[in-house]
């Protein structure tokens, strides 16, 4: 280092450069701050500060998971990449679901993963069965039509019930009444990058509904009638639709067709009050008494995605492009600098399960061609605070 030999001379450099950067606060505060923090911490890799289990967290929010008591093998893994790559800095509570008790072993294997606190929920039996307008028979018929036909899950009756409540009724549960906003996880998911920064607060502070990493093409025999329902909702309630949406995402035709795009629910965070809503509710209700989640297959994903896409604005809905995620089948992988600085373990190259600009991930790029809601209309807020 060419440091000035002369004590004095270095203390007036150092007077000097501190003077000048306060001055700089007053001029151009934005600029300062930022000179501020690289001298602070290395742009190489930052961890922000942690909270203790108990202690109030920056945003009222937990992990969701549905899971059977067999999953916990699986669950531990997707519980080790969680608290590794994210929650051991924020501690944000889990809160695990089953529409059948849980066992002694399901809770010891999955508390032992984590110092955050734990739920442990049954399902109510009204939220994992037929409401009384399902015709079972038809419905058994049904499944069985589909199962010879091929389709993936058509001939299962579980997952069915799994659908149905993933779509209208896990937010009701009373263990999920105590937070606002919840993130999804699954068994036999991986985190691949990692996250350096609070995504609920991200959401928060910026009044985001819907949070989602990968979007993929539905397999269009589960859901061959949904968006023949969706239409008969809109009809009926057109006040819940907003002049500005994201509906052009799903439905390239003005709506007279489902292009199948939806947001892969096994990644998900969202604003509960999304969910909660008069709007989200009377969509439900409406699917539910059509019949299609047990005569045909209706994903949680595309009802959650189709209602995202109807009643929010495009800015309302956040890509988190720089989380590396993978569920077995696909993958998020970031690239370019959040690979490096996030500490990246995919292959953003790997094109067998990286969803690209085509094929089935062709979907994911495309939000990005939506047209921005009219500044003077966008309900959410702008990037200010990061
Ligand atoms: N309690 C309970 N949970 C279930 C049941 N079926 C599925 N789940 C959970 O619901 C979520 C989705 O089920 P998955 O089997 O992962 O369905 P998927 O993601 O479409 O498909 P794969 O992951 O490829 O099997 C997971 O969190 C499962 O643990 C069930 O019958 N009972
Ligand atoms: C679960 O943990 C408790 C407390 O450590 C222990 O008493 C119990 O035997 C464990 N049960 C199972 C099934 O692992
Ligand atoms: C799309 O459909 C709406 C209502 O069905 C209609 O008012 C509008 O003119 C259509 N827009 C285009 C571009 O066709
Ligand atoms: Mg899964």
């Amino acid at each position: 280092m060419l440091l000035p030999r002369s004590p004095l001379v270095r203390y007036v450099l150092l007077a000097a450069s501190i003077l000048s950067i306060y001055a700089l606060m007053h001029t151009n505060y934005d600029r300062a701050s930022q000179l501020l923090n690289r001298m602070r911490r290395p742009a190489r890799y930052q961890r922000p500060i942690s909270y203790k289990p108990g202690d109030p967290k920056p945003v009222n929010a937990c992990f969701a998971i549905l899971a059977r008591n067999q999953d916990w093998r699986s669950l531990r893994e997707s519980m080790k990449q969680m608290e590794d790559r994210f929650n051991h800095q924020f501690n944000y509570p889990y809160v695990f679901l089953n529409d059948k008790p849980f066992s002694e072993e399901f809770k010891n294997m999955t508390r032992s993963m984590t110092q955050a606190d734990v739920y442990y929920g049954q399902i109510a039996q009204e939220h994992w069965s037929y409401p009384e307008w399902i015709d079972k028979e038809k419905a058994a018929e049904k499944r069985k039509e589909m199962e010879e036909k091929g389709v993936m899950y058509g001939g299962s009756e579980s997952y069915r019930h799994m659908c149905r409540f993933e779509s209208g009724l896990f937010f009701k549960h009373p263990l999920m009444q105590q937070f606002d906003y919840y993130w999804r996880i699954e068994p036999g998911i991986e985190y691949r990058c990692d996250i350096n920064y609070d995504p609920f607060l991200f959401m928060k502070e910026r009044r985001i509904k819907y949070g989602w990493t990968i979007a993929i093409y539905e397999l269009m025999d589960t859901v061959p009638t949904l968006w023949n329902s969706v239409k008969k909702f809109v009809a009926q309630h057109p006040e819940t639709i907003p002049e500005y949406n994201s509906q052009w995402w799903v439905s390239r035709d003005n709506g007279t067709s489902y292009n199948g795009c939806h947001f892969w629910s096994n990644f998900e965070i969202a604003d509960l009050s999304f969910y909660r809503s008069e709007q989200y509710s009377k969509f439900f209700e409406f699917l539910d008494r059509e019949g299609g989640f047990f005569y045909e297959r209706w994903g949680d994903a595309p009802v959650h995605s189709i209602a995202a896409a109807l009643f929010l604005q495009k800015e309302e809905v956040h890509w988190f492009d720089d989380i590396g995620y993978y569920h077995p089948g696909w993958q998020h992988c970031p690239s370019g600098d959040t690979w490096l600085t996030n500490r990246c373990t995919c292959d953003p190259k790997d094109k067998s399960k990286t969803i690209t600009n085509a094929g089935w991930g062709k979907c994911s790029h495309e939000w990005k061609l939506l047209p921005d809601t009219p500044a003077g209309q966008r309900k959410a807020l702008p990037n200010q605070f990061h």
